[in-house]
C-alpha cells in the first residue's frame, strides 16, 4: 500500500483510518474521500489530501484513483444495521452499488480493496456460539443483505478477475473519537458516555443479549494487517471471522461499576435493535485470521474500559 484512497473518511471507522494510515505510510498519499454534507475537518483536513467521493458516482472514485495515483482502496460507506432497516433502498444503493462501482474501478485501475463486512452477515440459523468461519449465512436485515453480497461480490472479483479483495467482519467497534450512528451495538458506546457524564444509562437491549464487540485501535490494526498480509497464505478472503470480547449488557456495566462506583443502567427496550441483535451471533470463532494472517487482539473488556473512561473524560472535560 502506498497511495490508498479511504472512501467515507469522515464516517466512525474512517475518521480514525485516515489517520493511523497517514501516520504508517507518510510516504504516499492517504487520500480522506467524502461526501457533500460530511466534508473533513480539523486534523483530518489539514494532514493530507481529500477528494469529493460519493461511492454511487463511480466517475467520481475514478476520478481520485486517477489523480492521487491510487493503489488500494478502503470502501467504508455503509448504513449501519438499525438506519438501514429505516432506508433499506438507500443502504442497497449505497452498499451494493457503491461496492459495485469500487470494484469496477478497481477492475479496471488494478487497486486492493478492502470493504468491511460485519457480524450483521449472519442471521437467525447461523450458530450463534463460537460462530465458524464458514457457515450459514441467511441475514433477514437489509444491512445484512448487503455485507453477505458484498462478501460474495467482493470473492466474485478476486477469481473472476484477480483484483486484490479481502475484508474482515467487523463485530460492534467501541471508541472514544467519532461516535457511530444507527447501528445495533452502538449501546455498548454510548454506555460510557452516560457513565462519564454521571447519567443513568437507559440500555436498549434486554440482559443476556451477547454479541462481539471490538476497540477500536484492534479494529484498525485488523484493517490494515489484512491488506498487508502475505497472499500466500490466504485461505479465505471476504470476509475474515475476528473477535476480542463477547458480553452482554449486565457484563458491561458491572466492569464500568468497578471503575465508575456511582454508575447506574435501568433498561428501556429498542425492539428493532432487539430483534437484530438477537439474530446476530453471541461470539465468533476467530481461528481462520489468527492461522492465515497472524490476527491477534490487543484489548480486552477491562483494558478498554480503562482507556475509554480516560479519553472520554479528557474529552468531555469531567
Ligand atoms: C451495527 O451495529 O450495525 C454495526 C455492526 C456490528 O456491523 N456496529
Amino acid at each position: 500500500m502506498k497511495n490508498i484512497l479511504i472512501i467515507g473518511s469522515t464516517g466512525q471507522i474512517g475518521s480514525e483510518l485516515a489517520m493511523k494510515l497517514r501516520r504508517e505510510y507518510p510516504g504516499g498519499n492517504v487520500v480522506a474521500g467524502y461526501i457533500k454534507g460530511a466534508e473533513p475537518k480539523g486534523e483530518l483536513l489539514e494532514s493530507g489530501p481529500s477528494h469529493l467521493v460519493d461511492i454511487t458516482d463511480a466517475a467520481q472514485i475514478a476520478e481520485a484513483v486517477d489523480k492521487y495515483n491510487v493503489d488500494t482502496i478502503y470502501n467504508l460507506a455503509a448504513l449501519l444495521s438499525a438506519v438501514a432497516e429505516s432506508k433499506p433502498q438507500l443502504a442497497w444503493k449505497i452498499g451494493l452499488g457503491g461496492l459495485f462501482n469500487t470494484l469496477e474501478v478497481a477492475r479496471e485501475k488494478g487497486c486492493a480493496v478492502f470493504t468491511p463486512s460485519s457480524i450483521g452477515s449472519f442471521g437467525p440459523t447461523t450458530p450463534h456460539v463460537k460462530t465458524p468461519q464458514d457457515t450459514i449465512q441467511r441475514p433477514e436485515t437489509m444491512y445484512g443483505v448487503t455485507k453477505v453480497s458484498g462478501e460474495l461480490l467482493s470473492d466474485y472479483y478476486f477469481h473472476r478477475f484477480g483484483v486484490d479483495t479481502r475484508s474482515v467482519r467487523f463485530p460492534g467497534l467501541i471508541s472514544y473519537v467519532a461516535p457511530p450512528g444507527g447501528g445495533t451495538t452502538d449501546y455498548a458506546v454510548d454506555i460510557y458516555y452516560s457513565a462519564v457524564k454521571g447519567e443513568k444509562f437507559k440500555c436498549p437491549l434486554k440482559p443476556g443479549t451477547f454479541m462481539d464487540m471490538m476497540y477500536m485501535p484492534d479494529a484498525l490494526r485488523a484493517a490494515v494487517e489484512i491488506m498487508e498480509a502475505d497472499p500466500t497464505r490466504l485461505r479465505h478472503r471476504n470476509s475474515f471471522n475476528i473477535a476480542s470480547m463477547s458480553f452482554d449488557p449486565e457484563i458491561i456495566s458491572a466492569k464500568i461499576k468497578e471503575h465508575v462506583p456511582g454508575f447506574e443502567m435501568e433498561y428501556e427496550l429498542d425492539p428493532l435493535r432487539q430483534e437484530i441483535a438477537d439474530s446476530w451471533p453471541d461470539s465468533l470463532d476467530d481461528t481462520c485470521a489468527r492461522e492465515e494472517w497472524d490476527w491477534k487482539p490487543e484489548f480486552g473488556l477491562e483494558e478498554m474500559t480503562v482507556d475509554m473512561l480516560k479519553n472520554l473524560r479528557v474529552k468531555l472535560g469531567k
